[in-house]
């Protein structure tokens, strides 16, 4: 049985046996890879679960325009601003599927929205690091893209339906802007030496922020063994953020740049890199809300929120109007 084999991570998963029938008739379906769709029955936790899951991802990629949109007007080349504008829409339309997907498991996307500005969701920790120079658009593409398709590729198969089928177009997606900041990485590690330096600097920035991307390690994950056991992940936080290294090492070996990291070394025994655990206490903290850019990131949405009341207030008159017409035409 699926929930008993998962490996005690946080808090455990439920047994078979502390299961109701209706739970356990779920689990079976579950476990043989069943998709679970909008109207199925589905237990209070997996409906929440998914729903703090999903709405998060969809704030993270709407917050993640930020940090990539403040280089758009300073693009070094019109191809590279008209790359990044792309990518940047790219974001946006992530983050409608995902409150789509969101929206048929019960809630809005104004619920979702109220609870990222009032602090009670989350979005990802990565935004919370400022972009500073071009090369930081460059890692953002190599790394954090790169790091979210290895947490998202596996989400493809996730036991959610609507979850499940807004990945697929989502990861095709990322794989477009992995490919783009690593093409940013390559020329200027092979450009002047300030420009070497500026991709350095970057690379020196962002690992420990794009290692923390993948949730706390797995012995502090509370919501892995459940989440697992339900399929809604896939894999364990310390899985992945093990593949992402193992992934990126060479990567970083072909642009001649250095991993910030002294205890980064291939392990013949396990087949895999050991590489240093991020600073804990410091994504504790950013998740808490003091992270670095935080304040500017929640200003920015909720200036954007005020901003768009008359466009949403149009929308919602105009289908009243709509309704009533066709009230008034049968
Ligand atoms: N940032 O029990 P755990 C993107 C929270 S990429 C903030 O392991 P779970 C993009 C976690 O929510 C980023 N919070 O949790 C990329 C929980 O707190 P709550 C978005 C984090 O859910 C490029 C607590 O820590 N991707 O959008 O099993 C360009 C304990 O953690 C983080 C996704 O969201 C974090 N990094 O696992 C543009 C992918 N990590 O909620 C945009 C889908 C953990 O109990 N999400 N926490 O208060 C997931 O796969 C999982 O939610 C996670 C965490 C692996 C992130």
């Amino acid at each position: 049985m699926y929930a008993q084999m998962v490996k005690s991570t946080g808090q455990g998963a439920k047994t078979r046996d502390e299961m109701t029938d209706e739970e356990r008739d779920f689990q079976d379906r579950i476990d043989a890879d069943i998709k679970i769709e909008p109207r199925d029955w589905m237990p209070d936790g997996y409906r929440k679960t998914l729903i703090r899951q999903i709405g998060q991802h969809a704030h993270s990629e709407i917050v993640g325009q930020l940090p990539e949109g403040n280089w758009i007007t300073r693009a070094p080349t019109l191809e590279r601003k008209m790359i990044l504008l792309a990518k940047v829409q790219d974001e946006a339309g992530h983050g409608l599927y995902l409150y789509s997907a969101a929206e048929t498991l019960g809630v809005s996307r104004d619920d979702l929205t109220a609870q990222l500005l009032s602090g009670k969701m989350k979005y990802s920790s990565i935004f919370n690091y400022p972009t500073l120079t071009w090369a930081d658009i460059g890692a953002v593409g190599w790394l954090v893209d790169g790091a979210a398709i290895m947490n998202q590729v596996p989400l493809q198969r996730t036991s959610y339906g609507p979850y499940a089928r807004a990945m697929i177009r989502i990861c095709k997606e990322e794989s477009f802007h992995q490919r783009q900041g690593y093409d940013i990485m390559m020329k200027m590690a092979q450009g002047s030496p300030e420009q070497r330096k500026m991709a350095q600097d970057a690379l020196n920035r962002f690992w420990y922020p794009s290692l923390m991307m993948f949730g706390p390690s797995d012995k502090d994950s509370v919501h892995s063994a459940q989440s697992m056991a339900w399929k809604i992940k896939i894999n364990t936080n310390d899985e992945l953020r093990q593949k992402f290294v193992d992934q990126t090492v060479p990567q970083a070996d072909y642009l001649g740049l250095t991993i910030p990291d002294e205890n980064l070394k291939w392990n013949e025994e396990t087949g895999r890199h050991d590489f240093s655990e991020p600073d804990w206490t410091e994504f504790f903290d950013v998740i808490k809300g003091n992270g670095p850019c935080n304040t500017e990131r929640m200003n920015a949405r909720m200036k954007a929120w005020e901003d768009g009341q008359w466009v949403r207030d149009g929308l919602l008159a105009h289908g009243r109007k709509r309704a009533a017409a066709n009230v008034a035409a049968e």
